[in-house]
């Protein structure tokens, strides 16, 4: 059932922009932690629970997993760092969905609508958030669950806020281990949220297979008011609240969906060799539980790419909901098709690693004695112009290779 994995959880090596070029032999991997690769028998018993467990079992389960991969204790991090290597062969066989828009254009009345369609469907939802500024206003989708009323009690959905500190990174690297924990734990669809303050729409949009933005009707008469970047990676876009003013809805419907054309192009379909191929030696994503079917193929061997798209709903009176997610159905099954989801997931986990890497060496250097001691002064003599920027930061690098 579980895709084959190398020694620690992990593809073997060879991203998916590695191209034809030969593909790196596979190092052996030592990344199992304790180094024996045991869990401790309170995680083992956690990691069955979050797998096999009984729904209530279960659902104790995934939060304390989730309370353990979010301490900041260093030898909490190393039990959740083990732990998490261990559930990674049962992640992966999820759809992934990222919902944005600013408060109050209705998210999370949608997610609501949305959850207890795909329930009555057989899914079980998932629905986290990646709110950075939640330390400030105590974390949104908590106030929210109240407006997921019955989503946040019905046994097969799982809602957790956003994680309340931390910087942006942090926060959603934190949000990207909850989804892999309810993914171990056999949500089919999980649902990201977040208002989009700073760059979380990018942060989110890099954990999830499909980036949803959601706009008010009157969108559309002020196109410069979304952000540019943020429309570039919609994937699909919204028009909620179409009950208060069809008409303002149907016309942002058609601006936005004229300047998405100027985004992204024009074109429907590309020829099939150029469409991204799996690594090789990778394993495949298993068939999602709702089928994908083959390969959208076109007269002439060509296949249909997805193309972004505009739809517009009533998310409080629950009109659309079934159009929204045959759409994204749609998506899955022409991406799935064309190998795209494997390969954003696999460009998502190496692009996150080095996300990781950098705050994570950015940390450390700053916390280096040697560093602590000169940053200050380099910092002045650079402000004061005696010293050149690029010669700072080389003295500082060298304080590392000091003890
Ligand atoms: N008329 C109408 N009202 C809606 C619709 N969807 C949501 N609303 C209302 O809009 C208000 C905000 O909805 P929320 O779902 O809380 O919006 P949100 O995007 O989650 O907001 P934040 O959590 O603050 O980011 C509520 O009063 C909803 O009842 C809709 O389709 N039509
Ligand atoms: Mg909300």
């Amino acid at each position: 059932m579980t895709p084959s994995r190398s020694a620690c959880g992990a593809p073997p090596q060879g991203g998916a922009a590695s191209g034809p070029a030969e593909p790196d032999p596979p190092q052996p991997l030592d990344c199992a932690t304790p180094r024996d690769g045991s869990l401790p028998a309170a995680d083992a018993l956690l990691l069955a629970q979050v797998t096999t467990g009984d729904a209530a079992q279960q659902r104790r389960a995934i939060a304390k997993t989730i309370t353990l991969l979010e301490s900041t204790r260093a030898d909490h991090r190393l039990r959740a760092d083990a732990l998490l290597n261990a559930l990674l062969p049962h992640t992966g066989r999820s759809f992934r969905l990222g919902i944005s828009g600013v408060p109050g254009v209705g998210k999370s009345t949608f997610i609501e609508a949305l959850g207890l369609h795909l329930i009555a469907q057989g899914h079980r939802v998932a629905v986290l958030a990646v709110d950075p500024s939640s330390s400030v206003s105590g974390g949104s989708i908590l106030g929210d669950k109240t407006r997921m009323e019955q989503l946040s009690v019905n046994e097969s959905a799982y809602i957790r806020p956003s994680p309340s500190s931390g910087t942006l990174g942090g926060v959603a690297e934190r949000t990207r281990e909850a989804m892999l924990v309810c993914e171990a734990a056999g949500y089919d669809v999980v649902i990201v949220e977040t208002v989009g303050v700073g760059q979380s729409e990018t942060a989110v949009a890099g954990m999830t297979d499909m980036f949803v933005l959601m706009q008010l009707p009157n969108a559309g008469d002020d196109l410069q008011a979304i952000k540019k970047g943020v429309m570039e990676i919609a994937d699909l876009v919204v028009i909620n609240k179409a009950d208060l003013d069809e008409a303002a809805a149907t016309r942002a419907r058609a601006q936005i969906s004229s300047a998405q054309r100027l985004f992204h192009g024009h074109g429907m379909a590309h020829p099939a060799p150029g469409a991204p191929e799996e690594t090789p030696g990778r394993p495949k994503f298993p068939p999602p539980p709702w089928g994908a079917a083959g390969a959208q193929s076109r007269p002439g061997g060509t296949i249909e790419q997805w193309q972004p798209t505009v739809i517009q709903l009533s998310a409080l009176k629950a009109q659309g909901v079934d159009t929204f997610w045959q759409t994204v159905q749609r998506f899955q099954t022409l991406r799935a098709a064309a190998g795209q989801i494997a390969a954003r997931r696999q460009r998502q986990d190496e692009s996150w690693m080095w996300e990781r890497l950098d705050a994570g060496l950015k940390a450390r250097f700053r916390a280096h004695p040697g560093v602590r001691e000169q940053l200050a002064p380099l910092t002045a003599a650079v402000r004061a112009g005696e010293v050149a920027a690029s010669v700072a930061a080389r003295r500082l690098l060298d304080l590392l290779d000091t003890h």
